[in-house]
């Protein structure tokens, strides 16, 4: 089955990561999750995107904070989709993260979702996974038409107040 390889960049990012791990179980995704620095433990980043490929992972979620670039460190050595996850962990509010994960030159894109965006990344893996696996792109459909109900009953109910 699919697996997804986790990285972040500090222990400290646990909790913004923690979504992305929910929502790839939720969706019955291996993941391999794993703490690696650009900068702390560069050779440890380089060895797990290397070999990302040979031991089965198909998509990367990279989360870095502050002007780390860990996601185009992982995206350099590894032929695999590598999605960035920007960690608002500066006293710039997480846009130095933003920008050191999503303006990577051309030739190495990381597909950067939004700062603290957790469950997104999770959920894109999820639909990357789905061009090859039929099943979990079913329970992708799946999951956006309960998200599609949930917002017609919050609209049914907020009608029925306002017009009482
Ligand atoms: C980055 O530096 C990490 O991804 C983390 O978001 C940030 C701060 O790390 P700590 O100093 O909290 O370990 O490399």
């Amino acid at each position: 089955m699919a697996k997804v390889g986790i990285v972040m960049g500090s222990i400290s990012d646990l909790s913004v990561v923690k979504p992305a791990i929910d929502v790839l179980d939720k969706f019955g995704v291996e993941s391999v999750v794993r703490v690696m620095s650009a900068h702390r433990t560069p050779d440890a980043a380089h060895e797990f995107a290397s070999t990302a490929v040979d031991n089965g992972i198909e998509v990367l979620i990279s989360a870095a904070g502050k002007a780390a670039h860990l996601g185009g460190v992982l995206a350099a050595y590894t032929p695999l989709p590598v999605i960035g996850l920007p960690i608002k962990s500066s006293t710039m509010d997480g846009l130095d993260s933003l920008l050191s994960t999503v303006q990577m030159p051309s030739g190495v894109p990381v597909a950067t979702v939004a700062i603290n965006g957790g469950e997104n990344a999770g959920l894109l893996a999820v639909q990357m996974l789905g061009i090859k696996y039929p099943q979990l792109r079913a329970k992708f459909v799946e999951y956006k038409a309960e998200m599609a109900a949930k917002v017609n009953t919050a609209d049914k109910q907020l009608q029925q107040e306002l017009n009482k």
